[in-house]
Protein backbone atom coordinates (compact mmCIF):
# COMPACT_ATOMS: atom_id res chain seq x y z
CA UNK A 1 0.00 0.00 0.00
CA UNK A 2 1.50 3.19 -1.13
CA UNK A 3 1.48 6.71 0.93
CA UNK A 4 -1.20 7.74 -1.09
CA UNK A 5 -3.69 4.74 -1.07
CA UNK A 6 -3.05 5.40 2.99
CA UNK A 7 -3.90 8.92 2.79
CA UNK A 8 -6.75 8.87 0.53
CA UNK A 9 -8.36 6.26 3.29
CA UNK A 10 -7.71 9.27 6.00
CA UNK A 11 -9.60 11.48 4.52
CA UNK A 12 -12.85 9.15 3.33
CA UNK A 13 -12.87 8.02 6.91
CA UNK A 14 -12.77 12.43 7.81
CA UNK A 15 -15.46 12.98 5.04
CA UNK A 16 -17.12 9.89 6.92
CA UNK A 17 -16.62 11.94 10.28
CA UNK A 18 -18.14 15.29 8.77
CA UNK A 19 -21.25 13.19 6.88
CA UNK A 20 -21.85 11.85 10.44
CA UNK A 21 -21.94 15.63 12.12
CA UNK A 22 -18.56 14.48 14.11
CA UNK A 23 -16.32 16.35 16.28
CA UNK A 24 -14.49 19.13 14.13
CA UNK A 25 -10.90 18.64 16.09
CA UNK A 26 -11.39 14.79 14.74
CA UNK A 27 -12.17 15.43 11.11
CA UNK A 28 -9.47 17.76 10.63
CA UNK A 29 -7.31 14.88 12.39
CA UNK A 30 -7.09 12.93 9.40
CA UNK A 31 -7.02 15.43 7.07
CA UNK A 32 -3.94 17.02 8.27
CA UNK A 33 -2.69 13.36 8.77
CA UNK A 34 -3.72 12.37 5.39
CA UNK A 35 -1.43 15.28 4.03
CA UNK A 36 1.25 14.91 6.13
CA UNK A 37 1.07 11.33 4.60
CA UNK A 38 1.31 11.94 1.20
CA UNK A 39 4.12 14.20 1.88
CA UNK A 40 5.98 11.70 4.10
CA UNK A 41 8.92 11.15 1.40
CA UNK A 42 9.30 7.51 3.17
CA UNK A 43 6.05 4.28 2.51
CA UNK A 44 4.60 4.83 6.02
CA UNK A 45 3.14 1.69 6.10
CA UNK A 46 6.78 0.15 6.38
CA UNK A 47 7.78 2.84 8.84
CA UNK A 48 9.30 2.01 12.14
CA UNK A 49 7.07 3.04 15.49
CA UNK A 50 9.86 5.69 15.57
CA UNK A 51 9.16 6.81 12.26
CA UNK A 52 5.70 7.07 12.54
CA UNK A 53 5.91 9.57 16.19
CA UNK A 54 7.85 11.51 14.32
CA UNK A 55 5.62 12.84 11.37
CA UNK A 56 3.14 15.85 12.95
CA UNK A 57 0.04 15.30 13.86
CA UNK A 58 0.68 11.42 13.88
CA UNK A 59 -0.44 10.50 17.22
CA UNK A 60 -0.92 7.07 19.14
CA UNK A 61 -4.33 6.48 17.72
CA UNK A 62 -3.73 7.47 13.61
CA UNK A 63 -0.16 5.51 14.32
CA UNK A 64 -2.16 2.39 15.22
CA UNK A 65 -4.94 2.94 12.37
CA UNK A 66 -1.38 2.72 10.04
CA UNK A 67 -0.25 -0.60 11.77
CA UNK A 68 -3.56 -2.06 11.27
CA UNK A 69 -3.54 -1.66 7.31
CA UNK A 70 0.01 -2.94 7.33
CA UNK A 71 -1.10 -5.99 9.05
CA UNK A 72 -4.78 -6.05 7.30
CA UNK A 73 -4.29 -4.12 4.41
CA UNK A 74 -7.67 -2.66 6.21
CA UNK A 75 -8.83 -0.90 8.60
CA UNK A 76 -11.66 -1.54 11.03
CA UNK A 77 -12.91 2.31 11.29
CA UNK A 78 -13.23 2.76 7.54
CA UNK A 79 -14.66 -0.04 6.84
CA UNK A 80 -17.58 0.56 9.61
CA UNK A 81 -17.89 3.76 8.23
CA UNK A 82 -18.12 3.17 4.77
CA UNK A 83 -20.81 0.77 5.34
CA UNK A 84 -22.95 3.32 6.32
CA UNK A 85 -23.09 5.35 3.30
CA UNK A 86 -23.61 4.29 -0.21
CA UNK A 87 -20.73 4.78 -2.27
CA UNK A 88 -22.54 7.09 -4.87
CA UNK A 89 -22.07 9.71 -1.77
CA UNK A 90 -18.37 9.79 -2.28
CA UNK A 91 -18.70 10.68 -5.63
CA UNK A 92 -20.68 13.45 -4.72
CA UNK A 93 -18.53 14.77 -2.14
CA UNK A 94 -16.13 15.38 -5.10
CA UNK A 95 -18.39 18.22 -6.67
CA UNK A 96 -16.95 21.55 -6.07
CA UNK A 97 -18.60 23.85 -3.80
CA UNK A 98 -20.97 20.68 -2.67
CA UNK A 99 -19.81 19.74 1.43
CA UNK A 100 -20.75 17.26 3.56
CA UNK A 101 -23.67 19.06 5.24
CA UNK A 102 -25.39 19.64 1.98
CA UNK A 103 -24.74 16.26 0.29
CA UNK A 104 -26.03 14.60 4.01
CA UNK A 105 -29.19 16.57 3.50
CA UNK A 106 -29.54 15.68 -0.07
CA UNK A 107 -29.11 11.96 0.68
CA UNK A 108 -31.82 11.56 3.66
CA UNK A 109 -34.65 13.79 2.71
CA UNK A 110 -34.63 13.04 -1.36
CA UNK A 111 -32.50 10.01 -1.25
CA UNK A 112 -30.10 11.58 -4.01
CA UNK A 113 -26.79 8.82 -3.28
CA UNK A 114 -24.96 9.47 -6.25
CA UNK A 115 -23.78 11.32 -9.28
CA UNK A 116 -26.18 10.38 -11.61
CA UNK A 117 -29.14 10.84 -9.18
CA UNK A 118 -27.42 14.30 -8.02
CA UNK A 119 -27.50 15.42 -12.21
CA UNK A 120 -31.18 14.05 -12.90
CA UNK A 121 -32.14 16.33 -9.99
CA UNK A 122 -30.52 19.21 -10.67
CA UNK A 123 -31.99 18.81 -14.85
CA UNK A 124 -34.99 18.39 -13.76
CA UNK A 125 -34.90 21.41 -11.49
CA UNK A 126 -35.82 19.84 -8.41
CA UNK A 127 -32.59 20.64 -6.30
CA UNK A 128 -33.65 24.06 -6.00
CA UNK A 129 -36.61 23.01 -3.97
CA UNK A 130 -34.23 21.57 -1.63
CA UNK A 131 -33.18 23.90 1.60
CA UNK A 132 -30.07 26.08 1.05
CA UNK A 133 -30.52 25.58 -2.79
CA UNK A 134 -30.74 28.05 -5.05
CA UNK A 135 -30.87 27.91 -8.65
CA UNK A 136 -27.32 29.49 -9.50
CA UNK A 137 -26.09 26.76 -7.34
CA UNK A 138 -28.11 24.06 -8.88
CA UNK A 139 -26.22 25.54 -12.29
CA UNK A 140 -22.94 24.91 -10.55
CA UNK A 141 -23.47 21.47 -9.25
CA UNK A 142 -24.11 20.32 -13.05
CA UNK A 143 -20.84 22.11 -13.90
CA UNK A 144 -18.80 20.59 -11.91
CA UNK A 145 -20.44 17.34 -12.50
CA UNK A 146 -19.36 17.95 -16.08
CA UNK A 147 -15.82 18.88 -14.82
CA UNK A 148 -15.68 15.67 -12.61
CA UNK A 149 -16.85 13.42 -15.59
CA UNK A 150 -13.90 15.00 -18.00
CA UNK A 151 -11.27 14.61 -15.49
CA UNK A 152 -11.85 11.04 -14.81
CA UNK A 153 -10.59 10.31 -18.29
CA UNK A 154 -7.26 12.45 -17.87
CA UNK A 155 -4.00 9.96 -16.33
CA UNK A 156 -2.65 12.74 -14.09
CA UNK A 157 0.89 13.90 -15.65
CA UNK A 158 3.36 12.48 -13.50
CA UNK A 159 1.40 9.24 -14.19
CA UNK A 160 1.36 9.43 -17.46
CA UNK A 161 5.29 10.31 -17.96
CA UNK A 162 6.34 7.53 -15.46
CA UNK A 163 4.03 4.75 -16.95
CA UNK A 164 5.37 5.96 -20.53
CA UNK A 165 8.92 5.78 -19.66
CA UNK A 166 8.81 2.67 -18.41
CA UNK A 167 7.59 1.60 -21.49
CA UNK A 168 10.15 3.02 -22.98
CA UNK A 169 12.89 1.27 -21.76
CA UNK A 170 11.56 -2.08 -21.50
CA UNK A 171 10.71 -2.03 -25.69
CA UNK A 172 14.02 -0.69 -26.07
CA UNK A 173 15.20 -4.08 -24.78
CA UNK A 174 13.20 -6.30 -26.60
CA UNK A 175 15.22 -8.15 -29.55
CA UNK A 176 16.09 -6.35 -32.64
CA UNK A 177 14.98 -3.13 -31.79
CA UNK A 178 16.20 -0.25 -33.43
CA UNK A 179 14.16 3.21 -32.17
CA UNK A 180 11.38 3.78 -30.09
CA UNK A 181 9.66 7.03 -29.37
CA UNK A 182 7.12 8.15 -26.65
CA UNK A 183 4.58 10.02 -29.09
CA UNK A 184 0.74 11.21 -28.79
CA UNK A 185 -0.55 13.82 -26.72
CA UNK A 186 2.47 13.36 -23.88
CA UNK A 187 4.89 14.05 -26.81
CA UNK A 188 3.15 17.31 -27.72
CA UNK A 189 3.42 17.55 -23.65
CA UNK A 190 -0.55 18.04 -23.06
CA UNK A 191 -1.57 18.23 -19.81
CA UNK A 192 -4.12 16.17 -20.56
CA UNK A 193 -3.06 12.83 -21.23
CA UNK A 194 -5.88 9.86 -21.85
CA UNK A 195 -3.25 6.87 -23.34
CA UNK A 196 0.10 6.60 -23.66
CA UNK A 197 1.06 6.45 -27.01
CA UNK A 198 4.65 4.66 -28.43
CA UNK A 199 6.14 4.04 -31.76
CA UNK A 200 8.76 1.42 -32.25
CA UNK A 201 10.84 0.33 -34.99
CA UNK A 202 12.61 -2.96 -35.23
CA UNK A 203 13.72 -5.50 -38.29
CA UNK A 204 10.33 -7.94 -36.97
CA UNK A 205 7.78 -5.88 -35.61
CA UNK A 206 5.38 -8.26 -34.98
CA UNK A 207 7.87 -10.00 -32.96
CA UNK A 208 8.68 -6.53 -30.75
CA UNK A 209 5.12 -6.75 -30.01
CA UNK A 210 5.43 -10.10 -28.97
CA UNK A 211 7.79 -9.86 -26.50
CA UNK A 212 6.13 -6.23 -25.52
CA UNK A 213 3.09 -8.14 -24.63
CA UNK A 214 4.99 -10.01 -21.80
CA UNK A 215 5.76 -6.92 -20.20
CA UNK A 216 4.66 -7.65 -16.08
CA UNK A 217 2.95 -4.82 -15.91
CA UNK A 218 0.70 -5.26 -18.62
CA UNK A 219 -3.07 -6.36 -16.93
CA UNK A 220 -4.74 -6.71 -20.17
CA UNK A 221 -4.50 -6.72 -23.70
CA UNK A 222 -7.33 -4.95 -25.67
CA UNK A 223 -6.77 -5.57 -29.14
CA UNK A 224 -3.68 -6.94 -30.69
CA UNK A 225 -2.36 -7.28 -34.34
CA UNK A 226 1.14 -7.34 -36.24
CA UNK A 227 1.73 -3.67 -35.80
CA UNK A 228 -0.25 -2.47 -33.39
CA UNK A 229 -0.98 -3.23 -29.65
CA UNK A 230 -3.22 -1.83 -27.11
CA UNK A 231 -3.01 -3.03 -23.41
CA UNK A 232 -3.93 -1.33 -20.04
CA UNK A 233 -1.81 -1.84 -17.06
CA UNK A 234 -2.10 -2.89 -14.10
CA UNK A 235 -2.79 0.65 -12.92
CA UNK A 236 -5.87 0.78 -15.70
CA UNK A 237 -3.68 2.91 -18.17
CA UNK A 238 -4.33 2.33 -21.82
CA UNK A 239 -0.72 2.13 -23.54
CA UNK A 240 -0.51 1.93 -27.71
CA UNK A 241 2.14 0.72 -29.14
CA UNK A 242 2.67 1.10 -33.15
CA UNK A 243 6.02 -1.06 -34.21
CA UNK A 244 6.99 -0.79 -38.12
CA UNK A 245 10.09 -1.01 -39.92
CA UNK A 246 12.90 1.50 -39.59
CA UNK A 247 12.54 3.03 -42.89
CA UNK A 248 8.92 3.98 -41.75
CA UNK A 249 9.77 5.15 -38.31
CA UNK A 250 9.92 9.04 -39.08
CA UNK A 251 6.75 8.55 -40.65
CA UNK A 252 4.86 6.58 -37.93
CA UNK A 253 6.61 8.98 -35.65
CA UNK A 254 5.12 12.30 -37.25
CA UNK A 255 1.44 10.83 -37.71
CA UNK A 256 1.03 9.27 -33.98
CA UNK A 257 2.71 11.84 -32.56
CA UNK A 258 -0.45 14.05 -33.67
CA UNK A 259 -2.73 15.93 -32.98
CA UNK A 260 -5.48 14.83 -35.49
CA UNK A 261 -5.92 18.39 -36.89
CA UNK A 262 -2.56 18.64 -36.95
CA UNK A 263 -2.22 15.72 -39.23
CA UNK A 264 -5.16 16.56 -41.93
CA UNK A 265 -3.28 20.36 -41.80
CA UNK A 266 0.02 18.53 -43.00
CA UNK A 267 -1.72 16.16 -45.33
CA UNK A 268 -3.23 19.18 -46.78
CA UNK A 269 0.23 20.89 -46.38
CA UNK A 270 1.49 17.99 -48.65
CA UNK A 271 -1.30 18.50 -51.44
CA UNK A 272 -1.11 21.62 -52.04
CA UNK A 273 2.63 20.82 -52.96
CA UNK A 274 1.89 17.98 -55.13
CA UNK A 275 2.67 15.52 -52.56
CA UNK A 276 0.66 12.80 -50.52
CA UNK A 277 1.32 11.74 -46.88
CA UNK A 278 0.44 9.03 -44.60
CA UNK A 279 1.63 7.29 -41.62
CA UNK A 280 3.72 5.05 -44.16
CA UNK A 281 5.76 8.24 -45.75
CA UNK A 282 5.51 10.84 -48.50
CA UNK A 283 5.27 10.61 -52.27
CA UNK A 284 5.00 12.63 -55.29
CA UNK A 285 1.36 12.60 -56.33
CA UNK A 286 2.66 12.39 -60.05
CA UNK A 287 4.83 8.78 -60.69
CA UNK A 288 7.66 10.34 -62.07
CA UNK A 289 9.43 11.28 -59.12
CA UNK A 290 11.98 9.22 -57.86
CA UNK A 291 9.93 6.98 -55.36
CA UNK A 292 13.12 5.70 -53.36
CA UNK A 293 14.12 9.57 -52.23
CA UNK A 294 10.51 9.34 -50.43
CA UNK A 295 11.34 6.36 -49.00
CA UNK A 296 14.51 7.71 -47.58
CA UNK A 297 12.31 10.58 -46.27
CA UNK A 298 9.96 7.88 -44.26
CA UNK A 299 12.93 6.63 -42.22
CA UNK A 300 13.26 10.30 -39.74
CA UNK A 301 11.00 12.94 -38.60
CA UNK A 302 13.16 15.57 -40.00
CA UNK A 303 13.21 14.19 -43.71
CA UNK A 304 9.80 14.16 -43.68
CA UNK A 305 9.41 17.78 -42.53
CA UNK A 306 12.33 18.40 -45.16
CA UNK A 307 10.20 16.44 -48.23
CA UNK A 308 7.54 18.78 -47.31
CA UNK A 309 10.26 21.75 -47.35
CA UNK A 310 9.47 22.80 -43.98
CA UNK A 311 11.79 23.01 -41.12
CA UNK A 312 10.81 20.41 -38.39
CA UNK A 313 7.89 21.97 -36.01
CA UNK A 314 8.20 21.27 -32.29
CA UNK A 315 5.81 19.00 -31.02
CA UNK A 316 4.53 21.18 -28.48
CA UNK A 317 3.42 23.14 -31.39
CA UNK A 318 1.30 20.59 -33.40
CA UNK A 319 -2.39 21.40 -32.76
CA UNK A 320 -3.08 23.44 -36.09
CA UNK A 321 -2.86 26.54 -34.63
CA UNK A 322 -0.92 28.43 -37.27
CA UNK A 323 2.27 25.89 -36.89
CA UNK A 324 2.29 25.14 -40.64
CA UNK A 325 2.04 28.52 -41.98
CA UNK A 326 4.26 29.68 -39.36
CA UNK A 327 7.36 27.43 -40.37
CA UNK A 328 6.18 27.93 -43.88
CA UNK A 329 7.23 31.73 -43.28
CA UNK A 330 10.53 30.82 -41.41
CA UNK A 331 8.78 32.45 -38.21
CA UNK A 332 8.39 29.67 -35.99
CA UNK A 333 8.96 30.75 -32.29
CA UNK A 334 12.59 29.72 -30.90
CA UNK A 335 10.42 27.82 -28.16
CA UNK A 336 11.83 28.67 -24.14
CA UNK A 337 13.75 25.25 -22.90
CA UNK A 338 14.35 23.93 -19.18
CA UNK A 339 17.80 25.46 -19.80
CA UNK A 340 17.32 28.58 -20.12
CA UNK A 341 15.09 29.35 -16.23
CA UNK A 342 17.49 30.68 -13.99
CA UNK A 343 14.91 30.60 -10.75
CA UNK A 344 11.72 30.37 -9.42
CA UNK A 345 9.92 33.49 -7.97
CA UNK A 346 7.11 31.08 -5.96
CA UNK A 347 8.13 28.83 -3.10
CA UNK A 348 6.44 28.82 0.21
CA UNK A 349 8.19 27.66 3.34
CA UNK A 350 7.50 26.68 6.78
CA UNK A 351 7.14 30.43 7.49
CA UNK A 352 3.67 29.63 6.02
CA UNK A 353 1.98 26.41 5.09
CA UNK A 354 5.14 25.03 3.09
CA UNK A 355 7.14 22.04 4.48
CA UNK A 356 10.62 22.86 3.64
CA UNK A 357 12.92 25.22 5.43
CA UNK A 358 14.32 28.38 3.94
CA UNK A 359 17.82 27.05 3.83
CA UNK A 360 16.46 23.26 2.27
CA UNK A 361 14.86 25.21 -0.99
CA UNK A 362 17.96 27.61 -1.24
CA UNK A 363 20.00 24.22 -1.24
CA UNK A 364 17.49 22.53 -3.67
CA UNK A 365 17.56 25.72 -6.01
CA UNK A 366 21.40 25.93 -5.98
CA UNK A 367 21.60 22.26 -6.76
CA UNK A 368 18.91 22.40 -9.61
CA UNK A 369 21.53 25.41 -10.24
CA UNK A 370 19.20 28.09 -10.40
CA UNK A 371 20.36 31.86 -9.71
CA UNK A 372 18.03 32.57 -7.17
CA UNK A 373 15.10 31.59 -5.82
CA UNK A 374 11.74 33.76 -4.24
CA UNK A 375 10.66 32.43 -0.80
CA UNK A 376 6.83 33.75 -1.13
CA UNK A 377 4.84 32.94 1.98
CA UNK A 378 1.38 33.90 2.39
CA UNK A 379 0.57 37.34 3.83
CA UNK A 380 -1.58 37.98 7.49
CA UNK A 381 -5.14 37.47 6.63
CA UNK A 382 -5.01 34.10 4.64
CA UNK A 383 -4.88 32.26 7.81
CA UNK A 384 -6.06 28.73 7.05
CA UNK A 385 -2.26 29.06 5.28
CA UNK A 386 -0.54 30.34 8.28
CA UNK A 387 -0.29 33.77 6.65
CA UNK A 388 2.88 35.88 8.06
CA UNK A 389 2.39 38.97 10.80
CA UNK A 390 4.36 41.73 10.20
CA UNK A 391 6.43 40.52 12.66
CA UNK A 392 7.08 37.05 11.29
CA UNK A 393 8.10 38.78 7.65
CA UNK A 394 10.94 40.64 9.87
CA UNK A 395 12.15 37.87 11.58
CA UNK A 396 11.78 35.59 8.01
CA UNK A 397 13.93 38.81 6.22
CA UNK A 398 16.43 38.26 8.60
CA UNK A 399 16.66 34.62 8.69
CA UNK A 400 17.44 35.09 4.30
CA UNK A 401 20.36 37.94 5.41
CA UNK A 402 21.81 35.40 7.97
CA UNK A 403 21.78 32.22 5.24
CA UNK A 404 22.81 34.08 1.89
CA UNK A 405 26.42 33.89 2.69
CA UNK A 406 26.50 30.10 2.92
CA UNK A 407 24.72 30.02 -0.40
CA UNK A 408 25.59 31.30 -4.12
CA UNK A 409 22.37 32.01 -5.19
CA UNK A 410 20.42 34.63 -3.94
CA UNK A 411 17.70 34.48 -1.59
CA UNK A 412 14.93 36.73 -2.48
CA UNK A 413 12.70 37.77 0.63
CA UNK A 414 9.35 37.37 -1.26
CA UNK A 415 5.50 37.00 -0.53
CA UNK A 416 2.31 35.63 -2.10
CA UNK A 417 0.19 38.68 -0.94
CA UNK A 418 -3.41 38.17 -0.85
CA UNK A 419 -5.70 40.55 -3.45
CA UNK A 420 -8.83 41.15 -1.26
CA UNK A 421 -12.06 41.36 -2.47
CA UNK A 422 -11.84 45.16 -3.10
CA UNK A 423 -8.44 45.15 -4.82
CA UNK A 424 -6.63 46.41 -2.20
CA UNK A 425 -3.23 43.80 -0.73
CA UNK A 426 -3.02 42.46 2.64
CA UNK A 427 -0.38 44.05 3.82
CA UNK A 428 -0.04 47.96 4.17
CA UNK A 429 2.93 49.67 1.87
CA UNK A 430 5.21 49.82 4.51
CA UNK A 431 5.45 45.88 4.80
CA UNK A 432 5.55 45.59 1.45
CA UNK A 433 8.22 47.55 1.08
CA UNK A 434 10.36 44.89 3.27
CA UNK A 435 9.95 42.39 0.27
CA UNK A 436 12.32 41.77 -2.85
CA UNK A 437 9.37 40.42 -4.17
CA UNK A 438 5.92 40.90 -4.32
CA UNK A 439 3.91 37.94 -5.93
CA UNK A 440 -0.11 39.16 -5.75
CA UNK A 441 -3.00 36.59 -5.59
CA UNK A 442 -6.66 35.67 -5.34
CA UNK A 443 -7.50 32.86 -2.81
CA UNK A 444 -11.12 33.49 -2.07
CA UNK A 445 -14.74 35.14 -3.32
CA UNK A 446 -14.29 33.61 -6.84
CA UNK A 447 -17.96 34.05 -7.46
CA UNK A 448 -17.64 37.83 -7.92
CA UNK A 449 -18.59 39.34 -10.92
CA UNK A 450 -17.04 39.23 -14.07
CA UNK A 451 -16.38 43.49 -13.48
CA UNK A 452 -16.07 43.47 -9.87
CA UNK A 453 -12.99 40.34 -10.37
CA UNK A 454 -11.41 42.50 -13.67
CA UNK A 455 -11.29 45.59 -11.61
CA UNK A 456 -9.62 43.53 -8.62
CA UNK A 457 -6.85 42.05 -10.63
CA UNK A 458 -6.24 45.61 -12.47
CA UNK A 459 -6.21 46.90 -9.46
CA UNK A 460 -3.52 44.61 -7.90
CA UNK A 461 -1.30 45.25 -11.09
CA UNK A 462 -1.58 48.71 -10.30
CA UNK A 463 0.63 48.51 -7.07
CA UNK A 464 3.50 49.81 -8.01
CA UNK A 465 4.98 47.25 -5.36
CA UNK A 466 3.59 44.32 -7.26
CA UNK A 467 5.66 41.64 -9.58
CA UNK A 468 3.83 39.23 -10.75
CA UNK A 469 0.15 38.28 -10.81
CA UNK A 470 -0.41 34.48 -8.90
CA UNK A 471 -2.61 31.77 -10.80
CA UNK A 472 -4.28 34.57 -12.57
CA UNK A 473 -7.54 32.92 -13.39
CA UNK A 474 -7.93 31.39 -10.02
CA UNK A 475 -9.10 27.69 -11.82
CA UNK A 476 -7.90 24.35 -10.36
CA UNK A 477 -7.95 21.08 -12.08
CA UNK A 478 -10.92 18.87 -12.31
CA UNK A 479 -12.49 21.34 -9.17
CA UNK A 480 -12.93 24.55 -10.22
CA UNK A 481 -13.24 27.00 -13.46
CA UNK A 482 -11.66 30.15 -14.44
CA UNK A 483 -13.57 33.05 -12.30
CA UNK A 484 -15.27 35.82 -14.45
CA UNK A 485 -13.07 38.12 -16.00
CA UNK A 486 -12.03 40.38 -18.79
CA UNK A 487 -8.67 38.72 -19.36
CA UNK A 488 -8.10 41.23 -22.20
CA UNK A 489 -8.34 44.37 -19.89
CA UNK A 490 -6.22 42.20 -17.29
CA UNK A 491 -3.32 41.59 -19.79
CA UNK A 492 -3.14 45.12 -20.77
CA UNK A 493 -2.87 46.40 -16.92
CA UNK A 494 -0.47 44.10 -16.68
CA UNK A 495 2.06 45.04 -19.59
CA UNK A 496 1.14 48.38 -18.78
CA UNK A 497 2.21 48.81 -15.35
CA UNK A 498 5.32 45.98 -16.09
CA UNK A 499 3.66 42.53 -13.95
CA UNK A 500 4.22 39.39 -14.95
CA UNK A 501 1.55 37.04 -15.01
CA UNK A 502 2.29 33.56 -13.51
CA UNK A 503 2.54 30.09 -15.74
CA UNK A 504 1.58 28.18 -12.03
CA UNK A 505 3.22 24.33 -12.88
CA UNK A 506 1.34 22.98 -9.87
CA UNK A 507 -0.17 19.98 -10.79
CA UNK A 508 -3.53 21.15 -9.38
CA UNK A 509 -3.32 24.30 -10.65
CA UNK A 510 -1.91 24.49 -13.89
CA UNK A 511 -3.04 28.19 -13.97
CA UNK A 512 -2.52 30.01 -16.94
CA UNK A 513 -2.98 27.57 -19.69
CA UNK A 514 -1.13 27.43 -23.10
CA UNK A 515 -3.96 29.82 -24.66
CA UNK A 516 -4.06 32.24 -22.31
CA UNK A 517 -0.13 32.17 -21.82
CA UNK A 518 0.29 32.75 -25.23
CA UNK A 519 -2.85 35.05 -25.61
CA UNK A 520 -0.74 37.18 -22.86
CA UNK A 521 2.42 36.60 -24.75
CA UNK A 522 1.11 38.29 -27.62
CA UNK A 523 -0.40 41.41 -25.76
CA UNK A 524 3.44 42.55 -24.42
CA UNK A 525 2.85 40.49 -20.93
CA UNK A 526 5.96 38.55 -19.29
CA UNK A 527 5.03 35.86 -18.08
CA UNK A 528 6.47 33.61 -14.96
CA UNK A 529 6.80 29.98 -14.45
CA UNK A 530 6.92 29.12 -10.97
CA UNK A 531 6.89 25.79 -9.16
CA UNK A 532 4.20 27.09 -5.81
CA UNK A 533 6.10 24.16 -4.35
CA UNK A 534 5.26 23.33 -0.87
CA UNK A 535 8.36 21.34 -0.45
CA UNK A 536 12.20 21.60 -1.54
CA UNK A 537 11.63 18.14 -3.45
CA UNK A 538 8.63 19.95 -5.88
CA UNK A 539 10.67 22.35 -7.12
CA UNK A 540 10.89 20.11 -9.88
CA UNK A 541 6.81 20.51 -11.20
CA UNK A 542 7.92 23.95 -13.20
CA UNK A 543 8.87 21.25 -15.91
CA UNK A 544 4.69 21.65 -16.19
CA UNK A 545 4.83 25.32 -16.72
CA UNK A 546 7.34 24.70 -19.08
CA UNK A 547 5.37 22.14 -21.36
CA UNK A 548 2.59 25.08 -21.09
CA UNK A 549 4.94 27.78 -22.16
CA UNK A 550 6.04 25.74 -24.80
CA UNK A 551 2.84 24.96 -25.67
CA UNK A 552 1.99 28.66 -25.50
CA UNK A 553 4.48 29.49 -28.15
CA UNK A 554 6.76 31.27 -25.45
CA UNK A 555 10.27 32.72 -26.16
CA UNK A 556 12.48 32.99 -22.94
CA UNK A 557 12.41 36.63 -23.81
CA UNK A 558 9.01 36.96 -22.65
CA UNK A 559 9.63 34.54 -19.50
CA UNK A 560 10.44 36.60 -16.32
CA UNK A 561 12.54 33.97 -14.67
CA UNK A 562 15.00 33.72 -17.92
CA UNK A 563 15.98 37.39 -16.73
CA UNK A 564 18.97 37.71 -14.49
CA UNK A 565 17.57 39.02 -10.95
CA UNK A 566 19.06 42.64 -12.02
CA UNK A 567 17.15 42.84 -15.36
CA UNK A 568 13.83 41.71 -13.37
CA UNK A 569 14.53 44.55 -11.22
CA UNK A 570 15.37 47.04 -14.18
CA UNK A 571 12.13 45.74 -16.24
CA UNK A 572 10.23 46.72 -13.47
CA UNK A 573 11.46 50.10 -12.63
CA UNK A 574 10.64 50.58 -16.85
P1 LIG B 1 -5.22 11.57 -26.18
O1 LIG B 1 -5.70 10.23 -26.63
O2 LIG B 1 -6.32 12.50 -25.80
O3 LIG B 1 -4.19 11.48 -25.13
O4 LIG B 1 -4.60 12.32 -27.46
P2 LIG B 1 -3.66 11.77 -28.62
O5 LIG B 1 -3.34 12.96 -29.46
O6 LIG B 1 -2.53 11.00 -28.06
O7 LIG B 1 -4.62 10.86 -29.52
P3 LIG B 1 -4.64 9.28 -29.78
O8 LIG B 1 -3.96 8.55 -28.71
O9 LIG B 1 -6.06 8.95 -30.07
O10 LIG B 1 -3.85 9.09 -31.16
C1 LIG B 1 -2.46 9.34 -31.27
C2 LIG B 1 -2.21 10.12 -32.53
O11 LIG B 1 -2.56 9.35 -33.69
C3 LIG B 1 -3.05 11.38 -32.66
O12 LIG B 1 -2.50 12.45 -31.95
C4 LIG B 1 -3.04 11.58 -34.14
C5 LIG B 1 -3.07 10.19 -34.71
N1 LIG B 1 -4.47 9.84 -35.03
C6 LIG B 1 -5.28 9.06 -34.32
N2 LIG B 1 -6.49 8.96 -34.92
C7 LIG B 1 -6.43 9.72 -36.04
C8 LIG B 1 -7.36 10.01 -37.09
O13 LIG B 1 -8.49 9.57 -37.11
N3 LIG B 1 -6.91 10.82 -38.07
C9 LIG B 1 -5.66 11.34 -38.10
N4 LIG B 1 -5.30 12.14 -39.08
N5 LIG B 1 -4.76 11.08 -37.11
C10 LIG B 1 -5.15 10.27 -36.12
Amino acid sequence: MQNDEVASIFREIAMMLELRGENFFRIRAYERAARVIEEAGFEVIRATEGQLSALPGIGNDLRKKIEELRRSGECALHRKLRAEFPHGIFEMLAVPGLGPKTVQRLYRTRGIDSLNALQRAAESGQLRTVEGIKSKTEQNILRGIELIRAQAQVIPPWTARETAVRAQEYLKCCAGMARVHIAGSLRRRRSTVHDIDLVAAGKDPAQILREWRRAPWIKEVIAEGETKSSVRTTEHIQVEVRAVLPHRYGAALLYFTGSKQFNIRIRQEALRKGMKLNEYGVSALSRSAAAGRMNAAAEREETMFAALNLPWIPPELREDKGEVEAARRGSLPQLVGPEQIRGDFHVHSSYSDGQSTISEIAAAAQETGYKYIGICDHSQGLRVASGLTREQVLKKKKEIASLQSRFHIRILCGTEVDIRADGSLDYPDEVLEEFDLVIAAVHSGFSQSRVQMTRRLVSACRHPKVHILAHPTGKLRGAREECEMDFKEVTAAAARHRVALEINSFPHRLDLDESRARQAGEAGVKLAISSDAHRHADLNVLSYGIDIARRGWLEANQVLNCMSWAEVQQWKRG
